[in-house]
């Protein structure tokens, strides 16, 4: 198999500025050294660019009430990353997008379903389902789900909506952050989603299986969409927006690790991205050492 590794150093998405960094730290955990170990041939495309939020014209308008952040810049990235992966795929490739901020995750989940019905499981303490008008912060990175599904506004935004993705094969993994206005949406919607409670009650192998079978059920393909967020700050402290409670490093790699699985029995995986990785608030880049197991596991790294 052939991965190629497309880095989107994006922070325009996110209040914390260091997740530009993300790609990098997770190259230098060793990314493609651990899947050149699984006998994958790894190419790296390098770093899409990226506008920085410094270049912005200061007498640019701020956004209003009800506006989201860097959105026009957020388009641009986004609809070439789209390009990209699209492309990647064409090519007999397998797209790994390393972040930069979940953002991004509207190009890559874009390009992944440009010649497909795709399923989407997105691992997350966040819902990512607000829009500008729902949301609190005005961070993108709190958006994509409901940009990739055409909610509310996104509805005529042509560059994000995917009508290749149907929300009855979107799935939440690991929920326990939501705002207000998002969990109605989220309820309203016929998107599933698992919070940590599922997880605390079933385990682990249970909530992940019946997710695959939910992006899986008549679609050509899944996403596969990892928030470093999703897990417990304990393991992951390299993250913008860290909630406690999250998954731990076991149960995270599980979760990958039937990912893989089911992609090895019915080759289901299309894409695979890892986003939110912060060195700057990182120890000693554990977090992106972290990322960098984890896609090993979804990409089928095993013990024995
Ligand atoms: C929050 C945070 N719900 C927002 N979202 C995050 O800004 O919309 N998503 N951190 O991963
Ligand atoms: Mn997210
Ligand atoms: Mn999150
Ligand atoms: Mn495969």
């Amino acid at each position: 198999e052939q991965v190629r590794i497309i880095g989107v150093p994006m922070d325009l998405g996110a209040d914390r500025r260091g997740v530009d960094m993300g790609s990098s730290t997770i190259r230098y955990a060793g990314l493609a050294d651990e899947l050149d170990a699984l006998g994958i041939d790894v190419t790296d495309a390098g770093d899409l660019p990226v506008p920085r939020a410094e270049e912005r014209d200061p007498e640019a308008e701020q956004p209003a009430e009800g506006e989201a952040k860097f959105l026009r810049e957020t388009a641009d990235v986004c609809t070439r990353l789209a390009d990209e992966v699209a492309d990647t795929i064409d090519a007999g490739q397998f797209p790994l997008v390393l972040g930069g901020d979940h953002s991004i995750a509207i190009g890559t989940a874009k390009g992944a379903a440009r010649d497909a019905d795709l399923g989407v499981v997105w691992f997350d303490a966040h819902g990512d389902f607000n829009t500008p008008k729902t949301s609190p912060s005005g961070n993108v990175h709190g958006m994509p789900l409901a940009a990739l599904l055409g909610i509310g506004d996104f509805a005529d935004t042509e560059w994000a909506n995917a009508p290749n993705i149907r929300e009855e094969n979107v799935v939440l993994v690991g929920l326990r952050s939501l705002d207000d206005d998002e969990r109605r949406a989220i309820r309203e919607s016929d998107v599933t989603a698992y919070t940590m409670s599922d997880i605390d009650e079933r385990g682990v192998t249970p909530v992940v299986e019946d997710a695959l079978d939910v992006a899986t059920d008549g679609t050509d393909g899944i996403h596969v969409s990892l928030d470093m967020d999703w897990l417990d700050p304990k393991v992951a402290p390299g993250v913008g927006t860290p909630v406690r409670g999250g998954v731990n490093y076991r149960e995270a790699h599980l979760a990958l690790e039937k990912v893989a699985e089911r992609d090895e029995n019915e080759g289901v995986l299309r894409s695979l991205e890892v986003v939110e990785v912060n060195a700057i608030l990182d120890e000693h880049n554990e977090t992106a050492e972290l990322a960098t197991e984890l896609a090993a596991s979804g990409l089928g790294k095993r013990i024995l």
